[in-house]
């Protein structure tokens, strides 16, 4: 891949595709193809095809997918499984019958099982039962594994799959409901402490343990493997840490400046007890994540503090 390569980033303003855009932008490839989703409904087999057909990417980031915390994940599966499955099949044929020289794939170590041994190896795909409240997420993004490994298989392609942790940073989404734990634990101390309101709610036990990598270090490492990499295996990206869902509450209080007190609500659901990722993969290849949590969870604050609605 060459700074005039022709590069397609699917789903270039989720939270994602927007970090590799500022990563390829920043590093000066000059020949990217965008498509919001009003020009190009990825769904649309017929439109995905004639898309490549007359764009004719030479490389491809499929970063388009319907995502959202576990409450999105448990009230729409449907949804869930239906559009990323469409969106993986049609970019990934159409790389396929347009020539498209190399694709990475972006997964979601929800796609290992729920009882996985710790931190997850690779190996441990489908190896036990997924964790209920993203099945349907994680058997899309299981096909969309298994389509590259098979394409690459049969056809000689070059297609790449990537096993990001829980990811956070600019551009996420920050609505209450659908939201991923850290966007929606920044907004709720933000909003209680502009009402001086006495407490924040965080939804279960507080005792899950999860995996946090700022996406701009994912988009650092896809962009290393695109160069780097070309089995047809997962590879694992995190940071080889985790912290509990309490802790980490308690950390964005600090960094928000909240001085009310945190409630826990039991009758949400945990999820899976811990999804810690081995990278050890990746470090061997000379990959590390570079930014720290509170670093992180800093930055994605002044961000939305900058960007909220409203300002
Ligand atoms: O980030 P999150 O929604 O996704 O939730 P998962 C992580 C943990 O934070 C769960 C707790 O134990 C939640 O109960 N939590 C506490 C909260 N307060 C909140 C809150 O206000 N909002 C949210 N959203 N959570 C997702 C999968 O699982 O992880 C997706 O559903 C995807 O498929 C993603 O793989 C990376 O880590 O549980």
């Amino acid at each position: 891949m060459d700074k005039s390569s022709r590069i397609y980033i699917a789903g270039h303003r989720g939270l994602v595709g927007s970090a590799l855009l500022r990563k390829l932008r920043s590093e000066r490839y000059e020949n990217l193809v965008l498509r919001t989703s009003g020009e190009l409904d990825l769904r649309e087999q017929a439109a995905v095809r004639e898309f490549f057909r007359t764009e004719r990417p030479e490389y491809v980031f499929l970063a388009a997918a319907r995502v959202g915390g576990i409450h999105a994940n448990n009230s729409f599966p449907a949804q869930f499984i239906y559009e990323n499955l469409m969106i993986e099949a049609n970019i990934i044929h159409s790389s396929y019958l347009s020539g498209v020289k190399k694709l990475l794939f972006l997964g979601s170590s929800c796609i290992y099982p729920k009882f996985a041994p710790q931190p997850i190896k690779e190996n441990s795909l489908l190896e036990g039962k997924l964790e209920p409240t993203n099945q349907a997420y994680a058997i899309a993004k299981i096909a969309g594994i298994e389509m590259c490994r098979s394409y690459n298989t049969q056809y000689g392609t070059g297609y790449i799959s990537l096993m990001p942790t829980n990811l956070y940073g600019p551009e996420d989404n920050f609505d209450l409901e659908n939201a991923h734990v850290l966007p929606a634990l920044i907004r709720k101390f933000v909003e209680a402490g502009r009402e001086n309101r006495p407490d924040v709610t965080v939804w279960g036990t507080g005792s899950p343990m999860r995996e946090f990598l700022y996406v701009d270090d994912l988009a650092d490492a896809s962009l290393f493997l695109m160069k780097n990499y070309s089995g047809s295996g997962p590879v694992n990206i995190g940071t080889g840490r985790d912290i509990s869902i309490r802790d980490l509450a308690l950390m964005v209080k600090k960094i928000t400046g909240f001085q009310g007190g945190i409630v826990f609500d039991n009758s949400k659901p945990d999820g899976t007890p811990r999804k810690l990722l081995d990278v050890s993969l990746l470090n061997s290849m000379g990959w590390q994540a570079m930014t720290g949590l509170e670093e992180g969870i800093r930055l994605t604050y002044e961000w939305y503090m900058q960007n909220r609605p409203g300002k």
